[in-house]
């Protein structure tokens, strides 16, 4: 007999599920870092590969039973490849941390040098040594920050690269409105022996679609979640130049990574096969969405981030909202009129800001993901101008959300379920 505290526990426990589930299916989901996953995407996660472990690599197991799951690890390489193009894949990372940690092992020793940005300008704490660099024990310089490119300072990262000498440069950004010097980093990175590395978490989606800059070409190791505006189940991939793939893959594995959740590696594989048929139209509309909210948040008045540059290229947008107390308040208020979006440093905060910090950030991969257009961007700018200046009161303002959302209740850029089973089929057949 079940104890009663365990009862009440499990009440609680189904209450929040379903409360979490309906809090979802009327708001507004704007956390740059998320996205929806598809049904067939969902179904392959439900799979029986959630009870198994492949440790190891495709054919180099050290468990019985995996010769279908190396099939399935050998499927989501080769669509990977096909993706992105890059010379060597590997899709076991569990998360973009994870993936970090094991492409910091991969490239440095502890003591050395890496380059990456400041948290308010962009980097992500896997960057900086109280995550993945740290863990690997390589002391963190931050890049000269050019406030009104906003951008990485190409000239003032050269002459500090002379001096420094970092082994690793660290690219790719949590807030990241516009593309990085790539070239121009791997230029400087050869005159020092150093290596790039370029964490694509966020743009991925948007590489996948070729609708922003490709940093493979110029990149030793590129790491990437595979759940932000690319729209996969939650885990990580690793692509790098083919000189590297046994220290990536050692890194990884055993490194950081025993199993790798088959189910989402499943899962993962669907997600690349939406994004090959899908992708660009897909990342088309996310740039477009993007750009279309900053010029109506602005044109209304708000203070968007990057006003000379066209405010963004990416899915992001960043607004300054200390006029109205700062983003911690003001990402508050939102999420109480059912629109999720978090509160952000911005390049000119310093970290005594981060609890609450000048700005919020906006991701639009998930409402393109679910059909919003312009069109709906420019009624959501004026719900959260209305929302600011307490032109409506709450519950106005979230009945005004809820109907703005009703219409869009699904997933687009996506295979219905059977003929993913079709094409997946084909697919199979054909290795
Ligand atoms: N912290 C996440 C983000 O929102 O950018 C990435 O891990």
């Amino acid at each position: 007999m079940v104890k009663e505290e365990a009862r009440n526990l499990f009440e609680k426990f189904k209450q929040a599920v379903k409360d979490h589930h309906e809090f979802f299916g009327s708001s507004i989901p704007l956390i740059a870092s998320e996205n929806v996953t598809s049904m067939a995407v969902r179904r392959f996660y439900l799979s029986d590969f959630g009870c198994r472990y492949a440790e190891g690599k495709v054919g180099k197991r050290f468990y019985q039973g995996c010769m279908y799951i190396d099939v399935v690890e050998d499927v989501a390489i080769k669509l990977t490849k096909m993706l992105f193009n890059s010379e060597h894949v590997n899709v076991q990372p569990i998360s973009g941390v994870t993936a970090n940690i094991a492409a910091f092992f991969a490239l440095a020793k502890p003591g050395d040098k890496v380059f990456s940005l400041s948290v308010p300008c962009g980097g992500h704490i896997s960057h900086h040594r109280f995550s993945a660099a740290g863990i690997r024990g390589v002391e963190v310089v931050n890049y000269p920050f050019d406030m009104e490119n906003l951008n990485i300072d190409v000239d003032k990262t050269r002459k500090l690269a002379l001096k420094e000498k970092p082994k690793v440069f660290v690219l790719g950004a949590s807030l990241y409105l516009f593309p990085h010097p790539v070239e121009e980093i791997a230029e400087i990175a050869s005159e020092v022996d150093g290596r790039v590395m370029y964490d694509a978490s966020h743009v991925l989606g948007l590489i996948a679609g070729k609708q922003f800059h490709d940093p493979v070409p110029y990149s030793d190791v590129v790491t990437a979640s595979t759940h932000k505006t690319f729209p996969g189940p939650q885990r990580a991939i690793i692509l790098s130049r083919a000189e590297l793939a046994k220290k990536v893959d050692n890194a990884v594995f055993p490194g950081v990574v025993s199993n790798h959740h088959l189910h989402s590696l499943a899962a993962y594989v669907v997600a690349c096969m939406e994004m090959l048929e899908f992708g660009e139209s897909y990342a088309k509309q996310i740039v477009r969405n993007a750009k279309a909210l900053a010029e109506a948040l602005h044109s209304l008045g708000f203070n968007v981030v990057g006003e000379s540059l066209g405010f963004t290229e990416s899915h992001q947008v960043a607004v300054d909202v200390s006029e109205f107390g700062g983003g911690d308040p003001v990402a508050k208020m939102f999420e109480r009129i059912n629109i999720v979006l978090n509160k952000n440093l911005l390049p000119w905060d310093d970290l005594t800001k981060t609890e609450n910090p000048s700005g919020i950030r906006i991701g639009v991969q998930e409402v393109t993901r679910i059909g919003m257009k312009e069109e709906e961007m420019k009624a959501l700018a004026e719900i959260m101008w209305n929302a600011v200046n307490k032109k409506k009161s709450e519950e106005e303002l979230r009945r005004d959300v809820i109907e703005l959302k009703k219409e869009f209740t699904s997933v687009k850029y996506a295979f219905d379920e059977s003929e993913i089973y079709a094409i997946v089929e084909s697919f199979l057949s054909e290795l």
